[in-house]
Protein backbone atom coordinates (compact mmCIF):
# COMPACT_ATOMS: atom_id res chain seq x y z
CA UNK A 1 0.00 0.00 0.00
CA UNK A 2 1.44 3.56 -1.49
CA UNK A 3 1.75 5.63 1.69
CA UNK A 4 1.86 9.23 1.27
CA UNK A 5 3.11 11.60 4.14
CA UNK A 6 2.84 15.01 2.24
CA UNK A 7 0.87 18.12 3.38
CA UNK A 8 -0.03 21.05 2.43
CA UNK A 9 -1.12 23.66 4.79
CA UNK A 10 -1.09 27.39 4.74
CA UNK A 11 -0.38 27.77 1.45
CA UNK A 12 3.10 25.24 1.85
CA UNK A 13 3.77 22.26 0.11
CA UNK A 14 5.98 19.36 2.51
CA UNK A 15 6.70 16.25 1.33
CA UNK A 16 6.98 15.41 4.75
CA UNK A 17 5.91 16.48 8.17
CA UNK A 18 9.01 16.29 9.92
CA UNK A 19 11.13 19.35 10.67
CA UNK A 20 14.05 20.86 13.25
CA UNK A 21 12.69 22.44 15.92
CA UNK A 22 14.40 25.73 16.41
CA UNK A 23 17.43 25.71 18.22
CA UNK A 24 18.76 22.26 16.45
CA UNK A 25 20.95 22.49 13.10
CA UNK A 26 19.83 25.82 12.85
CA UNK A 27 22.52 28.69 13.59
CA UNK A 28 24.80 28.32 11.01
CA UNK A 29 24.01 28.50 6.86
CA UNK A 30 26.09 25.32 6.93
CA UNK A 31 23.43 23.55 9.43
CA UNK A 32 20.52 25.27 8.05
CA UNK A 33 21.79 23.89 4.22
CA UNK A 34 22.11 20.45 5.79
CA UNK A 35 18.54 20.37 7.47
CA UNK A 36 17.83 21.96 3.92
CA UNK A 37 19.70 18.94 2.33
CA UNK A 38 18.11 15.92 4.01
CA UNK A 39 14.90 14.82 3.83
CA UNK A 40 13.00 17.09 6.18
CA UNK A 41 9.73 18.60 4.97
CA UNK A 42 10.59 22.17 5.91
CA UNK A 43 13.46 24.24 7.87
CA UNK A 44 13.50 26.13 10.80
CA UNK A 45 16.21 28.90 11.97
CA UNK A 46 17.45 29.52 15.49
CA UNK A 47 15.34 31.92 17.46
CA UNK A 48 17.29 35.28 16.58
CA UNK A 49 17.54 38.69 18.88
CA UNK A 50 18.41 42.28 17.00
CA UNK A 51 22.33 41.75 17.85
CA UNK A 52 24.03 38.39 17.64
CA UNK A 53 24.38 36.58 21.26
CA UNK A 54 27.49 34.46 22.37
CA UNK A 55 24.70 32.75 24.95
CA UNK A 56 25.43 31.08 28.32
CA UNK A 57 29.01 29.87 29.46
CA UNK A 58 29.43 26.25 28.61
CA UNK A 59 28.81 23.47 29.67
CA UNK A 60 25.00 24.09 28.53
CA UNK A 61 23.54 21.14 26.96
CA UNK A 62 23.74 17.42 27.59
CA UNK A 63 21.61 14.47 26.27
CA UNK A 64 20.85 11.67 28.96
CA UNK A 65 19.57 8.16 28.01
CA UNK A 66 16.25 9.64 28.57
CA UNK A 67 16.55 13.06 26.81
CA UNK A 68 18.38 16.37 27.10
CA UNK A 69 18.90 19.47 29.19
CA UNK A 70 19.98 22.88 28.05
CA UNK A 71 20.55 26.21 28.75
CA UNK A 72 21.90 27.68 25.63
CA UNK A 73 20.75 30.82 26.16
CA UNK A 74 19.70 32.07 23.11
CA UNK A 75 23.08 31.96 21.23
CA UNK A 76 22.76 33.16 17.48
CA UNK A 77 23.84 35.54 14.47
CA UNK A 78 21.78 38.18 14.85
CA UNK A 79 18.47 38.64 12.66
CA UNK A 80 19.70 39.85 9.76
CA UNK A 81 21.83 37.06 9.11
CA UNK A 82 18.98 34.50 9.21
CA UNK A 83 16.96 37.27 7.14
CA UNK A 84 19.87 37.38 4.41
CA UNK A 85 19.71 33.53 4.50
CA UNK A 86 15.81 33.77 3.77
CA UNK A 87 16.14 36.09 1.27
CA UNK A 88 18.80 33.56 -0.63
CA UNK A 89 16.74 30.49 0.12
CA UNK A 90 15.65 28.48 -2.73
CA UNK A 91 12.32 27.66 -0.98
CA UNK A 92 12.08 24.15 -2.81
CA UNK A 93 10.63 23.58 1.03
CA UNK A 94 9.05 26.07 3.29
CA UNK A 95 10.95 28.13 6.22
CA UNK A 96 9.58 29.37 9.45
CA UNK A 97 12.17 32.17 10.78
CA UNK A 98 12.31 32.16 14.47
CA UNK A 99 12.35 35.67 15.92
CA UNK A 100 13.10 36.10 20.05
CA UNK A 101 13.20 39.48 20.11
CA UNK A 102 14.96 40.68 24.07
CA UNK A 103 11.84 43.07 24.21
CA UNK A 104 8.32 44.05 22.80
CA UNK A 105 9.95 46.41 20.42
CA UNK A 106 12.51 44.28 19.38
CA UNK A 107 10.26 41.34 18.27
CA UNK A 108 8.34 44.43 16.29
CA UNK A 109 11.27 45.99 14.59
CA UNK A 110 12.37 42.23 13.22
CA UNK A 111 8.35 41.26 12.33
CA UNK A 112 8.32 44.90 10.77
CA UNK A 113 11.72 44.28 9.04
CA UNK A 114 10.56 40.74 7.60
CA UNK A 115 7.36 42.14 6.26
CA UNK A 116 8.91 44.63 3.92
CA UNK A 117 11.34 41.72 2.66
CA UNK A 118 7.89 40.13 1.63
CA UNK A 119 9.59 36.72 0.88
CA UNK A 120 8.07 33.80 1.40
CA UNK A 121 8.84 32.39 4.84
CA UNK A 122 6.88 32.57 7.52
CA UNK A 123 7.67 33.92 11.30
CA UNK A 124 7.35 31.56 14.31
CA UNK A 125 7.81 34.16 17.48
CA UNK A 126 9.47 32.40 20.15
CA UNK A 127 7.56 33.29 23.79
CA UNK A 128 9.33 30.83 25.72
CA UNK A 129 12.91 30.85 26.15
CA UNK A 130 13.63 29.33 29.29
CA UNK A 131 17.06 30.03 29.69
CA UNK A 132 17.46 33.67 30.07
CA UNK A 133 18.71 34.71 33.69
CA UNK A 134 16.23 36.95 35.04
CA UNK A 135 13.31 36.58 32.42
CA UNK A 136 10.72 34.97 32.59
CA UNK A 137 8.86 33.11 29.92
CA UNK A 138 6.77 36.18 28.02
CA UNK A 139 3.55 32.91 27.54
CA UNK A 140 3.24 32.26 31.00
CA UNK A 141 2.05 36.26 31.58
CA UNK A 142 -1.47 35.86 29.55
CA UNK A 143 -2.09 39.45 29.35
CA UNK A 144 1.56 40.46 28.51
CA UNK A 145 1.27 37.74 25.89
CA UNK A 146 -2.01 39.28 24.56
CA UNK A 147 -0.56 42.79 24.70
CA UNK A 148 2.64 41.05 22.52
CA UNK A 149 0.12 39.88 20.07
CA UNK A 150 -1.98 42.54 19.40
CA UNK A 151 1.08 44.19 18.63
CA UNK A 152 2.38 41.64 16.32
CA UNK A 153 -0.84 41.58 14.41
CA UNK A 154 -0.48 45.90 14.28
CA UNK A 155 2.93 45.32 12.57
CA UNK A 156 2.90 42.30 10.32
CA UNK A 157 -0.18 42.03 8.25
CA UNK A 158 0.47 37.94 7.06
CA UNK A 159 0.07 34.71 8.73
CA UNK A 160 2.94 33.58 11.65
CA UNK A 161 2.86 31.68 14.69
CA UNK A 162 3.95 31.41 17.93
CA UNK A 163 6.34 28.86 19.61
CA UNK A 164 4.75 27.99 23.24
CA UNK A 165 6.08 26.39 26.46
CA UNK A 166 4.49 23.36 28.00
CA UNK A 167 1.29 24.17 30.08
CA UNK A 168 0.33 22.26 32.73
CA UNK A 169 -3.67 22.58 34.01
CA UNK A 170 -6.51 22.72 31.91
CA UNK A 171 -7.70 26.03 33.10
CA UNK A 172 -4.33 27.58 31.60
CA UNK A 173 -5.24 25.70 28.30
CA UNK A 174 -8.43 27.02 28.09
CA UNK A 175 -7.33 30.54 28.89
CA UNK A 176 -4.80 30.52 26.38
CA UNK A 177 -6.41 28.94 23.82
CA UNK A 178 -9.10 31.63 24.08
CA UNK A 179 -6.53 34.38 24.37
CA UNK A 180 -5.21 32.97 20.97
CA UNK A 181 -8.17 32.48 19.18
CA UNK A 182 -8.78 36.28 19.45
CA UNK A 183 -6.24 36.66 16.85
CA UNK A 184 -6.71 36.17 13.11
CA UNK A 185 -3.04 36.27 11.78
CA UNK A 186 -2.01 33.93 14.18
CA UNK A 187 -1.90 30.70 12.16
CA UNK A 188 0.00 28.38 14.01
CA UNK A 189 1.39 27.62 17.29
CA UNK A 190 4.12 24.46 18.37
CA UNK A 191 3.58 22.92 21.19
CA UNK A 192 6.01 22.97 23.46
CA UNK A 193 8.90 24.76 23.92
CA UNK A 194 11.28 22.70 26.62
CA UNK A 195 9.90 21.87 30.00
CA UNK A 196 11.65 24.49 31.65
CA UNK A 197 14.20 24.76 34.61
CA UNK A 198 14.58 21.21 35.19
CA UNK A 199 17.84 20.05 37.12
CA UNK A 200 19.94 16.94 36.04
CA UNK A 201 22.43 15.65 38.31
CA UNK A 202 25.61 13.38 37.69
CA UNK A 203 25.41 11.02 40.76
CA UNK A 204 29.05 9.99 40.94
CA UNK A 205 30.56 13.84 40.98
CA UNK A 206 27.01 15.23 42.82
CA UNK A 207 27.63 18.35 40.18
CA UNK A 208 24.89 19.80 38.04
CA UNK A 209 24.64 18.71 34.00
CA UNK A 210 25.29 22.23 32.74
CA UNK A 211 26.48 25.18 34.13
CA UNK A 212 24.13 28.22 34.06
CA UNK A 213 21.36 29.07 36.55
CA UNK A 214 22.82 26.73 38.81
CA UNK A 215 22.64 23.59 36.58
CA UNK A 216 18.45 24.46 35.75
CA UNK A 217 17.35 24.24 31.96
CA UNK A 218 14.94 23.31 29.36
CA UNK A 219 14.29 19.42 29.50
CA UNK A 220 13.27 17.81 25.77
CA UNK A 221 13.10 14.02 24.89
CA UNK A 222 11.51 11.25 26.44
CA UNK A 223 10.88 13.58 29.92
CA UNK A 224 8.68 15.63 27.70
CA UNK A 225 6.85 13.24 25.19
CA UNK A 226 3.35 12.63 27.30
CA UNK A 227 3.39 16.69 28.58
CA UNK A 228 4.37 17.67 24.65
CA UNK A 229 1.35 15.22 23.59
CA UNK A 230 -1.14 16.80 26.10
CA UNK A 231 -0.39 20.25 25.00
CA UNK A 232 -0.78 19.33 21.16
CA UNK A 233 -3.86 17.55 22.30
CA UNK A 234 -5.50 20.29 24.08
CA UNK A 235 -4.81 22.94 21.76
CA UNK A 236 -5.88 21.08 18.59
CA UNK A 237 -8.96 20.42 20.81
CA UNK A 238 -9.64 23.94 21.71
CA UNK A 239 -8.22 26.15 18.49
CA UNK A 240 -9.86 24.34 15.74
CA UNK A 241 -9.53 26.91 13.24
CA UNK A 242 -5.53 27.18 13.88
CA UNK A 243 -2.92 24.83 13.11
CA UNK A 244 -0.87 22.73 15.84
CA UNK A 245 2.83 21.58 15.26
CA UNK A 246 3.87 19.12 17.28
CA UNK A 247 7.77 19.37 19.28
CA UNK A 248 8.78 17.24 22.20
CA UNK A 249 10.09 13.60 22.53
CA UNK A 250 9.77 12.37 18.94
CA UNK A 251 12.44 9.72 18.35
CA UNK A 252 10.96 7.08 15.92
CA UNK A 253 7.81 7.01 13.93
CA UNK A 254 5.76 6.08 16.54
CA UNK A 255 6.18 9.45 18.51
CA UNK A 256 5.38 11.43 15.70
CA UNK A 257 2.22 9.27 14.88
CA UNK A 258 1.11 9.81 18.36
CA UNK A 259 1.82 14.00 17.97
CA UNK A 260 -0.40 13.43 14.54
CA UNK A 261 -3.06 11.40 16.36
CA UNK A 262 -3.70 14.50 18.82
CA UNK A 263 -4.22 16.64 16.00
CA UNK A 264 -0.66 18.14 14.82
CA UNK A 265 -0.62 19.10 11.26
CA UNK A 266 3.34 18.84 11.89
CA UNK A 267 5.95 17.67 13.67
CA UNK A 268 9.37 18.84 14.75
CA UNK A 269 12.71 17.20 16.48
CA UNK A 270 14.98 18.68 18.78
CA UNK A 271 17.02 16.39 21.23
CA UNK A 272 16.65 13.32 18.56
CA UNK A 273 17.52 15.47 15.71
CA UNK A 274 20.87 17.16 17.94
CA UNK A 275 21.52 13.78 18.80
CA UNK A 276 21.53 11.53 15.53
CA UNK A 277 22.15 14.21 12.91
CA UNK A 278 20.05 14.78 9.76
CA UNK A 279 19.99 11.44 8.92
CA UNK A 280 16.80 10.90 11.38
CA UNK A 281 14.35 12.78 9.30
CA UNK A 282 14.79 10.06 6.64
CA UNK A 283 14.93 7.26 9.26
CA UNK A 284 11.45 8.40 11.03
CA UNK A 285 9.35 9.31 7.59
CA UNK A 286 10.25 5.35 7.02
CA UNK A 287 9.36 4.24 10.37
CA UNK A 288 6.00 6.58 10.28
CA UNK A 289 5.46 4.98 6.96
CA UNK A 290 5.38 1.79 8.19
CA UNK A 291 3.43 2.08 10.97
CA UNK A 292 0.96 3.94 8.82
CA UNK A 293 0.42 1.01 6.43
CA UNK A 294 0.47 -1.48 8.68
CA UNK A 295 -2.63 0.22 10.25
CA UNK A 296 -4.18 0.72 7.05
CA UNK A 297 -3.49 4.18 6.73
CA UNK A 298 -2.14 6.23 3.19
CA UNK A 299 -2.41 10.03 4.15
CA UNK A 300 -2.00 11.96 7.17
CA UNK A 301 -5.19 13.15 7.45
CA UNK A 302 -6.58 9.60 7.45
CA UNK A 303 -5.76 10.20 11.44
CA UNK A 304 -4.98 13.33 12.23
CA UNK A 305 -6.43 14.23 14.98
CA UNK A 306 -8.92 10.98 15.74
CA UNK A 307 -7.21 10.32 19.04
CA UNK A 308 -9.65 7.84 20.96
CA UNK A 309 -10.62 8.53 24.73
CA UNK A 310 -12.82 6.46 26.69
CA UNK A 311 -15.13 8.55 27.14
O1 LIG B 1 18.69 29.23 23.39
C1 LIG B 1 18.12 28.65 24.34
O2 LIG B 1 18.61 28.55 25.47
C2 LIG B 1 16.78 28.08 24.18
C3 LIG B 1 15.72 28.77 23.64
CL1 LIG B 1 15.88 30.31 22.94
C4 LIG B 1 14.44 28.18 23.64
O3 LIG B 1 13.43 28.75 23.20
N1 LIG B 1 14.31 26.95 24.18
C5 LIG B 1 15.36 26.27 24.71
O4 LIG B 1 15.19 25.15 25.19
N2 LIG B 1 16.59 26.85 24.68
Amino acid sequence: MAVDLSLQWLGLSMASPLYNASGVMCRTRDELDAVAGSAAGAVMTKSCTLVAREGNPEPRYRATALGSINSMGLPNEGYQYYFDYAQAFDYRKPLFVSIAGMTLEDNLYMLAALRDLRLPCLPEVNLSCPNLPGKPQLAYDFAATAEALAAFCQVYPGPFGVKLPPYFDPVHFAQMAALLNRFDSLRFVTCINSVGNGLLIDLESETTLIKPKGGLGGLGGDYVLPTALANVREFARLMPEKHVIGCGGIKSGAEAFMHILCGATAVQLGTCLQEEGVAAFARIERELADLMAAKGYTTLADFRGRLKTFD
